[in-house]
């Protein structure tokens, strides 16, 4: 037997884990690191379950290559062979455009993925780069590009020293946060809450985060923007703004504002006036206060403009970059991306829709469509790394079909699923134990500044390909190089930019340095750690890999500390309040006002023990709550005859689905997990737990305009008895 500490790459809250292994290293349990500064042995079921998931045996051992509608295993060198020709092939012909990129949610969590995103997007050469941002968090980049300037620069709620935490549309209670990385997010709650804290949860559902709130408010789904305008006006209105910071646009925030009152809005958003005024007081009044917002509030169709109001809130309240407001983590290796060049979007747009490019992606949401229309740029071909948009992307079912008319696809992936079956080869990345891990995107979003980096596990065995070199071969060949280059030389060339870069930086702590003496000194088993000990020497903490592999259990490098001017970069120096991108929203809000609100909107809800759509696999995690049902409120039930299931229609697709009456629900609104519909998986565990795709409803051809991103949330639906 022997003990191994890991983190655990599940989810955004980094927890710290401490496994035993036995001989042959079958892991015996998974606990929390106790010995963790930041989570101090917190763990939750999907992190307890990491062993049976990892030895999961339907994980891919070798790559695949299909024949038809034959699947055979194959070796690392055929299956890059297949992929060179099926890449080139399609390059020869079409040119590089025909070639798509989606990059799914765990390369947010792998350090492989955080790696080699940028390297595999410029090898590829095409504009057609989509990721699962655009299904999740792209709105926040707007807001904070426009407003700040750095798409980058994410605040998190400053949890553990806050007085009042506003909360809308996240349930870290059961998410365990999201652009906020906080291991035992209730616990900090539950702290929150007896130092005498108030928590206001703002969600059309009462979610496990809202019944531990002092107050929670129904939302009619997709109108949070009108919320956080009333709470604007009213902290104009009545002179309630402590404004610290050197901030434009606010005459003109002033003059947006004043239409969205309190009355005005209540009407659409559902939250009483009364509640509303309230609520700004409160937030002026608290010592310190912070707003923060997620998922809920972004895959909606004002998903920016929510972005946005939040942090103006955050900043008239005199609670931005400040300790108890919303605060930015300042991570210990070199941050990467700030490229301080005045943030635009729109360089180029998408073929078919026109929508524009944000941060170098195109929103997931219009792939299909630039997959089935003819012509120049054509999209022919996919590669896919750890993603699942048949079962995550709006209307996957159109994209199912569209994938089988791909010439070529390639998928990095350990599961053979609804999106990895079409492709012609599957390249598995080793087991998770077999992975160093380190948290490059997570970590710059933690609520206290913390560092913590995981050798592997276990060895990997012969021939085994680190996720690592999956991907930079794959670089490779998208580079134009031969099926079998060696992946070495993409870490070298890459580091060796890195270092040409920082001994030219004034300030740099190699500044001046020569580039060959410092390569000489970097250390590493594989390139992404080596590449992890040059970022950590570039950062400002003075640390190394081995100064992290001597702190197996995490390095606390204390409390957030105010640092907007190392990051505002807008070109007049100040926080925008008003950027004209944004500003425009508000004359889409109002247009919006006339519409009238559909009888019926589904939204989404995320469950303890699943994790997106790859964790139904895992036997212990199944059952209990964990099914895939249509939350109706009572009343609606009654009122609509409902009996066991119902058929939900929206416009794009129909779905019958057991129904699950619950008063958590408002009236007039509906919910449905997504991540499930895996009736034709050959995953054993998943198919007896199939429930149906949600993204069978949500419609593709409606986005938040300024980001591309999906509207999952406030989508119009009827329901009737099945
Ligand atoms: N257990 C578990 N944990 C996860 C995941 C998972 O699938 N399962 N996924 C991970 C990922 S990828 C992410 S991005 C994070 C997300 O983390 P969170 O953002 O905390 O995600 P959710 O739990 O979906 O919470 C969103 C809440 O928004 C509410 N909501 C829906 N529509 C609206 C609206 O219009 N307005 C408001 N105010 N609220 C609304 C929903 O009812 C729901 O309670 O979770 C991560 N953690
Ligand atoms: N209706 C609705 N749809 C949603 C959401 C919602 O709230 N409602 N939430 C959205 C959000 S926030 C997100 S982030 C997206 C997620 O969208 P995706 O990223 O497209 O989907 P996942 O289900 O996370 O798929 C992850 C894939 O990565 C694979 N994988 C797991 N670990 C690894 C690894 O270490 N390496 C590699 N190479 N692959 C790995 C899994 O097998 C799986 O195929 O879904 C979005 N879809
Ligand atoms: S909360 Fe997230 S990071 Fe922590 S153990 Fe659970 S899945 Fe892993
Ligand atoms: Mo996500």
């Amino acid at each position: 037997m022997r003990t191994a500490h890991r983190t655990c790459p599940i989810c955004d809250a980094v927890c710290g884990l401490r496994l035993t292994l036995d001989d042959a290293g079958r892991v015996l349990n998974v606990k929390g690191d106790p010995d963790d500064p930041f989570s101090k042995g917190y763990i939750c079921p999907k992190g307890a379950s990491l062993g049976k998931l990892d030895e999961d045996p339907d994980r891919l051992q070798v790559p695949m290559i299909r024949e038809g509608d034959e699947w055979r295993e194959a070796t690392w060198d055929e299956a890059f062979q297949v992929v060179a020709r099926g890449l080139n092939g399609v390059i020869e012909a079409y040119g590089r455009e025909a070639v798509a990129l989606y990059l799914g949610n765990p390369t947010f969590h792998t350090m492989a993925g955080a790696l080699y995103r940028g390297a595999l997007a410029q090898a590829l050469g095409t504009r057609n780069v989509y990721s699962a941002s655009t299904i999740d968090q792209m709105p926040k980049h707007v807001a904070c590009g426009h407003m700040l300037g750095d798409p980058l620069a994410i605040s998190v709620p400053d949890l553990d020293r806050t007085d009042y935490l506003l909360m809308l549309g996240a349930n870290p209670a059961v998410s365990h946060g999201s652009l906020c990385a906080a291991p035992d997010f209730r616990g900090r709650l539950q702290a929150l809450r007896e130092r005498g804290g108030k928590l206001v949860v703002v969600d059309p559902r009462r979610t496990r985060t809202a019944s531990m709130a002092d107050e929670h408010l129904f939302i009619r789904p997709g109108t949070d923007a009108y919320l956080l305008f009333g709470i604007v006006h009213t902290l104009l209105a009545e002179n309630l703004t402590a404004i610290d910071l050197q901030v434009n646009g606010l005459a003109e925030l002033r003059r947006l504002a004043e239409e969205f009152s309190p009355d005005a809005v209540a009407r659409v958003c559902g939250v009483p006036a009364e509640d509303i005024v309230r609520i700004a007081r409160e937030l002026a009044a608290a010592p310190t206060a912070a707003v923060y917002a997620r998922i809920g509030t972004c895959t909606q169709e004002f998903g920016t403009a929510a972005q946005w109001l939040i942090d103006v809130i955050n900043v008239l309240t005199g609670n931005f970059d400040r300790p108890g407001g919303v605060m930015f983590a300042k991570t210990a290796t070199l941050e990467l991306g700030r490229t301080r060049q005045p943030f635009v979007t729109g360089r180029w747009r998408s073929r078919v829709r026109g929508l524009p490019e944000v941060l170098g992606e195109l929103p997931v949401a219009t792939l299909a469509d630039e997959i089935e229309t003819p012509g120049k740029g054509q999209v022919r071909a996919l590669v896919a790394v750890a993603g699942n948009p048949v079962l995550s992307a709006p209307n996957g079912p159109r994209l199912d079909r569209a994938f089988r008319d791909l010439e070529f696809m390639v998928c990095v992936d350990p599961y053979l699923n609804e999106t990895t079956r079409h492709a012609h080869v599957i390249l598995p990345p080793p087991r998770i134990l077999q992975m160093p891990h380190y948290d490059f995107m997570l970590l710059s979003v933690t609520v206290r500044n913390y560092a913590r980096f995981s050798p592997p596990i276990l060895p990997l065995e012969p021939g085994r390909l680190s996720e690592g070199e999956i991907l930079a071969r794959l670089t490779l060949i998208a580079s134009g190089q031969e099926a079998d280059a060696d992946p070495a030389g993409l870490d070298e060339a890459m580091i060796g930019e890195l270092l040409r870069g920082a001994v030219g930086t004034p300030g740099s702590p190699v500044e001046g340095r020569d580039p060959a003496e410092l390569r000489a000194s970097l250390q590493g088993g594989s390139g992404p750690e080596l590449l992890l000990d040059l970022l950590l020497k570039l950062g400002s903490y003075d640390l190394s890999l081995a100064a992290l592999l001597a702190q197996p259990h995490g390095v606390d490098l204390g409390a957030l500390r105010p640092r907007l001017d190392e990051l505002l970069c807008t070109a007049s120096g100040r926080v925008e309040l008003a950027p004209p991108e944004l500003a425009a929203e508000a004359g889409r809000l109002r247009a919006r006002l006339a519409t009238p609100p559909a009888e019926f909107v589904l939204i989404g809800r995320r469950q303890l023990r699943s994790n997106n759509s790859w964790l139904h696999n895992v036997e212990p995690l199944m059952g209990g709550s964990n099914r895939c049902t249509l939350h109706v409120n009572p009343a609606d039930a009654d009122r609509l005859g409902l009996g066991e299931r119902a058929v939900v229609r929206s416009a794009v697709g129909e779905l019958t689905v057991p129904v699950e009456p619950t008063d958590t629900i408002m009236p007039g609104v509906v919910s449905l997990p997504h991540g499930w519909g895996h009736a034709e998986t050959p995953q054993l565990v998943a198919a007896k737990h199939a429930g149906v795709n949600a993204n069978a409803l949500t419609d593709e051809s409606v986005v938040d305009p300024l980001s591309g991103n999906a509207v999952f949330n406030g989508v119009p639906v009827t329901v009737t008895a099945c």
